[in-house]
């Protein structure tokens, strides 16, 4: 068969699949590394892995041969939390946060989320866009080719609609493939304060208006003291198992609310943040099939203590990493800084950051049979390293070491000089 592309020379080839443990390694690090290895790609999917020199028979039916000269490679990776569409930013409250005051006493008084709610609400559906556009486009800079991405800055129907059609014509208009998730429980807006039930009732007829559009795949609450409790969460993920849709769940991020129990008890694909999480919550997760997804860039930028990562994953919980990227508690694109973070702070080690960027990301978002490692039949998305090996690009922290990005076979960017 003919291949329209083969990368070869890469001095490490981070497959991502998932390999036998060997003795001394933590439940997380059984991710395949090749050395010396090429990719066979056809249209936009991978045909073949392999290591060593590239069969001659392969060379001779091949349009075009790219040498990686002895770079990492990796799966494209996946960011698998953002609140990436939304109006403004929020500088604003800055000095407020660097000098202590909490992040829900903010919002408590009509600033935070709600902040960004007017400004949401402010901009029209092209100009959302256009912002959005622009942030996937240095998302891609950092070697993210899928993204996962929120509404709840609107809730109100017109909002949270115009949201999600954003996310629908993100995926027409630019490379990063953006996975879409229905938050109208992101917090209480302002002309509900005294009507709880009222405004929840109206997420719950969102629902099947949402689910009859296919504008999102995802439902995602806030379940947080002061915001959506246990109580409430547990009965609009109810409803929202009704429709059909995959669920995932802001759990104990600031105060423990037995957010990651009520993520096992529903089964959900991912349950993030965890800052807060017990020991029954541990026991929980390592129990299922739900990722632990952490966001250590928050506790960076919110200056709260990191997740118990360590702990998690000598349980035996599995991990994925994310941005959170939003203009409040993590107004960053930046992926690599986050893996970095991973590992400064969280003390996670190389080939367990890999795995939670890639394949358990792919798992967060119910996409690991078609992206999230380099294997046979997935698609075609990876990442060129200016680096020799993975440590590196976790040592050197600050900086971006894409050289290039592949999205569905295609080269979608490469780094100016590289
Ligand atoms: O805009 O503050 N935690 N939601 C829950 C956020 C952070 C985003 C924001
Ligand atoms: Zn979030």
């Amino acid at each position: 068969m003919n291949a329209d592309l083969i990368i070869y020379n890469i001095g490490q080839l981070v497959t991502g699949k998932e390999v036998p443990l060997k003795d001394g390694e933590s439940p997380m690090e059984n991710i395949e590394i090749l050395e010396n290895g090429y990719i066979v790609i056809s249209g936009n999917e991978i045909m073949e892995v392999g290591q060593g020199e590239v069969p001659s028979k392969l060379i001779k039916f091949t349009t075009k041969l790219v040498d990686a000269e002895g770079c990492v490679v990796t799966p494209g990776l996946i960011d698998s939390h953002t609140h990436l569409v939304h109006g403004g930013s929020r500088e604003n409250e800055f000095l407020d946060k660097i000098q202590g005051v909490p992040y829900l006493e903010i919002l408590e008084k009509g600033g935070g989320i709600l902040s960004s709610v007017r400004a949401t609400r402010e901009l029209s559906e092209e100009e959302l866009l256009d912002k959005a556009k622009k942030t996937l486009r240095t998302m891609l800079t950092f070697g993210i080719t899928t993204v996962e991405s929120k509404s709840g800055y609107g809730l109100d129907s017109e909002t949270e609609l115009k949201q999600l059609k954003v996310n629908e014509r993100l995926n027409h208009e630019q490379e990063v493939e953006v996975i879409s998730t229905f938050m109208g429980a992101h917090a209480l807006p302002e002309e509900y304060r005294d009507r709880r039930e009222e405004f929840i009732g109206k997420i719950i007829d969102l629902l099947p208006i949402i689910k009859e559009r296919n504008l999102a795949e995802f439902f995602d609450v806030f379940c947080e003291e002061g915001v959506f409790s246990n109580e409430e969460s547990r009965r609009l993920y109810s409803e929202a198992k009704k429709y059909g849709f995959k669920l995932r769940i802001h759990a104990d991020e600031i105060v423990n609310t037995k957010g990651a129990e009520l993520a096992v008890e529903f089964e959900m694909n991912s349950a993030d943040h965890l800052m807060a999480i017990s020991d029954e919550g541990i026991e929980a997760l390592k129990n299922s099939k739900t990722i632990a997804n952490l966001l250590p860039g928050t506790s960076f930028s919110l200056g709260k203590a990191y997740a118990p990562a360590r702990k998690m994953i000598e349980s035996g919980v599995q991990v994925a990493l994310s941005t959170d990227y939003n203009p409040g508690s993590c107004p960053t694109e930046n992926l690599q800084l986050i893996m970095q973070i991973a590992a400064l702070k969280l003390k996670m080690k190389p080939k367990e950051i890999f795995k939670a960027v890639t394949i358990n990301a792919a798992k967060s978002i119910g996409r690991e049979k078609t992206i999230g490692s380099i294997e046979e039949g997935k698609k075609a998305d990876f990442v060129v390293f200016d680096a020799r090996n993975i440590e590196y690009i976790l040592y050197h922290f600050g900086v971006s070491h894409t050289k290039k990005v592949f999205k569905n076979g295609c080269l979608v960017y490469k780094k100016v000089g590289g």
